[in-house]
């Protein structure tokens, strides 16, 4: 349960300013924020940060670290899974960070590609899956709904593949669209038979649809959607929230493979420096500077 005040039903921020969900406030989040959902993750790549100054652990499960990297704020943020938690995330992260604000997903993903699991996929779009109801329970419609690519923050979406790909190998990083799925079953097409999803083509139909569609995941479309969608200043003719995406992945649902734990922990542990880099290349003034890292 949350410990404060809230004082705004619409807008809830708590007697000491801090969101609802997340609680963190202004000061404690950076205006580069590397977010993931694993929380082992996020510690994970936490401890990559030259200096942690900020921890906080939610009451609804959001984890917040924020630290210095090269002379520079950064905040690692695990949100947990699904569009709703990034929703919260984003949205919560506006309300706390003043200015422009850099956000790099490194999540993980089913590759629908030649990427196989252990490889990285750079999200240069990302489309949104949902399940149509209207198909379930009125018999209406394609049983799932495909929206329109929205794209990634071009500038920050090079840098880091450039990062990545330094990191890990060219090789080994593949970039295409990402399907966002409000489910890890049905909408991604996991074949079952506990629940009627009428779902065996809609791989086949993605492909036909998204020449380039690459991975399945439950974030991205969401974040860069938010993105476009927020109303802050521009600065210096950007977007007051660019975005970026990169997806390790896990399940290869071509060849039917799993990453293994060891392999995973490696690559997280690699990827780390890459995404801090990436974030510092693209905003590398002092812009947002966390107030603790005056005294450092
Ligand atoms: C499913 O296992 C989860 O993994 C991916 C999917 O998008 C989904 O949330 O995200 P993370 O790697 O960020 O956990």
């Amino acid at each position: 349960m949350p410990t404060e005040q809230m004082t705004n039903a619409n807008k809830p921020l708590s007697t000491e300013g801090r969101t609802y969900h997340i609680e963190t406030r202004s000061g404690e989040v950076s205006n580069r924020i590397l977010t993931v959902g694993d929380p082992k993750r996020a510690q994970k790549m936490a401890s990559y940060l030259d200096k942690i100054l900020f921890t906080h652990s939610s009451h609804r499960g959001f984890l917040t670290i924020t630290g210095l990297y090269k002379g520079l704020p950064i905040s690692v943020v695990a949100i947990g899974m699904g569009l709703s938690m990034m929703d919260f995330f984003v949205r919560e992260s506006r309300m706390v960070v003043e200015g422009p604000l850099s956000i790099v997903r490194f999540g993980s993903c089913g590759s629908i590609c030649q990427a196989t699991s252990g490889d990285v996929i750079v999200a240069k779009s990302a489309f949104a899956i949902g399940r149509n109801y209207a198909f379930f329970e009125e018999g209406k419609g394609e049983p799932y709904l495909l929206w329109k690519p929205v794209e990634a923050d071009k500038d920050l979406t090079r840098v880091v593949q450039r990062k990545l790909s330094e990191a890990v190998g060219a090789e080994h990083v593949f970039a295409g669209s990402v399907g966002n799925a409000d489910s890890f079953y049905g909408s991604q097409g996991r074949i079952g038979t506990d629940f009627y999803d009428c779902n065996e083509g809609l791989l086949d139909r993605i492909r036909e649809k998204y020449e380039d569609a690459s991975a399945l995941e439950m974030e991205s479309h969401m974040l860069f959607h938010l993105a476009q969608a927020s109303t802050g200043a521009k600065n210096m003719g950007r977007p007051s929230i660019r975005t970026a995406c990169a997806l390790m992945v896990f399940a290869d649902r071509t060849g039917n493979k799993f990453i293994s734990p060891e392999d995973s922990e490696r690559l997280v542990g690699i990827a780390a420096r890459a995404v801090f880099d990436a974030l510092v290349e693209d905003m590398p003034t002092q812009e947002g500077l966390h107030p603790a890292a005056g005294s450092v």
